[in-house]
């Protein structure tokens, strides 16, 4: 099956019209906005809005999105896209930190290049990247460090995501060892850098104008590392990383680099800005910490890379949206997941998470995955009431009740909640 699907999308990729070859997007189309202002503020306090409030934007090969900026361009997805348990391409939320993206790839010209301390420098064409090397497919949840920032409080500087800056794909390439054992990785090497074809001026003075990101040589993540050319059996679209990103399982989508074409052998630990002081998270069991405590100089930062994403739940039905009718079922549904390892365990509450019942798990598509829950409540009484979901993973990790704080915005992992009125039957 999977050779098929190869075939096709090498098509795709390659063929003739190869209209996805070179995409000739203007990435300045803009969109239909909202027509009455929107609220400009979500906290403190209990937060009604699933996604964060900003208008919606129109990119090429994407459907309308929530804009956070447009330089660099951050678009969140829309709550009802995560009904299902793949992540639709055209909706999956983008993220970058420079401003000059890549508009268009000619792939006769593009190549992916093995340097550093390798005994071989390489060089593949997306042709020998896709006929070359074994093809191998995973699916797994992207999950932006910063997702749900906008519920921390005290607020910190940041991108104010709602609840949709992750997706979830099944995403196919070639595995990252692969390609290094190809190039032989020499020893003294300490880390493997990967870079894309973006570029910007970044933070002022930081020399930060290059997006950079590696991974510790011989951090057992790289061993389930891939190099994706597809994602849910399309060609990856422009803004999620054409021609290839990498997906690194269970951990934060940072260190999924996207347009990878520099894969680097390092002999030195990278300082570039964005390993050091960005992305770091206290070197707390749940990267929690105080402003207290940071401002005491107390807290001893990571690299986000050295934890896995702790496990989440999120109610996507109902929405609050409609009221909901005494008797009548109605499905509480959404989707889980764990960095950590397989959700073997969702629970959905009706009384604000004072009592708890098991959902009913959907189908089981590997442990990177979101898994769907679904569970049925026939409410039997009129008034307001607030529905609670938390999941628990195999290792025992299970959501917490407590907010997490620290100056980064990462690693919220709070149970969610979801207000909504039950009327009368006439
Ligand atoms: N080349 C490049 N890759 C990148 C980034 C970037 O700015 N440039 N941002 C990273 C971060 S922080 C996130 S959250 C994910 C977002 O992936 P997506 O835009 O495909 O959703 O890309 C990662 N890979
Ligand atoms: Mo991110």
């Amino acid at each position: 099956m999977e050779k098929s699907i190869n075939r096709r999308l090498l098509l795709k990729l390659l063929g003739a019209g190869g209209a996805l070859a070179t995409l000739r997007p203007s990435l300045a189309q803009t969109s239909a906005q909202a027509e009455t202002p929107l609220p400009s503020f979500t906290g403190p306090g209990p937060n009604p809005y699933w996604n964060g409030v900003n208008p919606f934007v129109v990119y090429p090969q994407k459907l309308p999105l929530l804009r956070l900026t447009d330089r660099p361009v951050q678009l969140e997805t829309p709550r009802h896209y995560f009904r299902t348990v793949f992540t639709p391409n055209e909706a999956f939320y983008v993220r970058y930190h420079l401003d000059e993206l890549p508009n268009e790839i000619d792939l006769s010209k593009w190549r992916l290049k093995l340097e550093g301390n390798f005994a071989r420098q390489l060089e593949f064409s997306l042709e020998d990247l896709i006929t070359k090397f074994k093809p191998v497919s995973i699916a797994a949840v992207n999950q932006c460090s910063g997702n749900s920032r906008s519920r921390f409080q005290p607020r910190v500087a940041g991108g104010q995501w709602g609840n949709g800056a992750m997706g979830n794909a099944l995403w196919t390439g070639v595995r990252l060892m692969d390609l290094l054992e190809a190039a032989g990785v020499k020893p003294g090497t300490v880390q493997i850098q990967f870079e894309g074809l973006d570029r910007g001026k970044g933070p002022e003075n930081l020399g930060s104008g290059r997006f950079m990101k590696s991974l510790d040589w011989g951090d057992p993540v790289l061993e389930e590392t891939i190099l994706a050319y597809a994602m849910n059996g399309e060609p990856l679209p422009m803004l999620n990383g054409f021609p290839v990103r990498l997906v690194v399982p269970g951990k934060f989508a940072t260190y999924w680099l996207k347009h990878v074409t520099w894969i680097r052998a390092l002999t030195e630990e990278d300082k570039n800005f964005w390993m050091t002081p960005a992305y770091k998270v206290p070197d707390t069991p749940n990267g929690s910490t105080t402003p207290e405590d940071v401002a005491a100089g107390k807290v001893k930062m990571v690299p986000i890379g050295k934890v896995n994403m702790p496990v989440r739940s999120f109610i996507i039905d109902p929405d609050g949206s409609s009221p909901l009718v005494v008797g009548m079922p109605v499905k509480v549904r959404g989707i889980a997941f764990s960095g950590h390892g397989k959700v073997v365990k969702v629970e959905v509450s009706t009384d604000d998470g004072k009592t708890w019942r098991p959902a009913l798990l959907g189908p089981d598509y590997g442990k990177y995955s979101f898994r769907t829950f679904e569970f049925t409540w026939r409410p039997s009484a009129p008034g307001t009431y607030v529905i609670a979901v938390r999941a628990t993973d195999e290792k025992g990790n299970i959501q917490p009740d407590t907010p997490v704080w620290n100056p980064g915005g990462y690693m919220w992992n709070k149970i969610e909640r979801q207000e909504v009125v039950v009327l009368a039957a006439k």
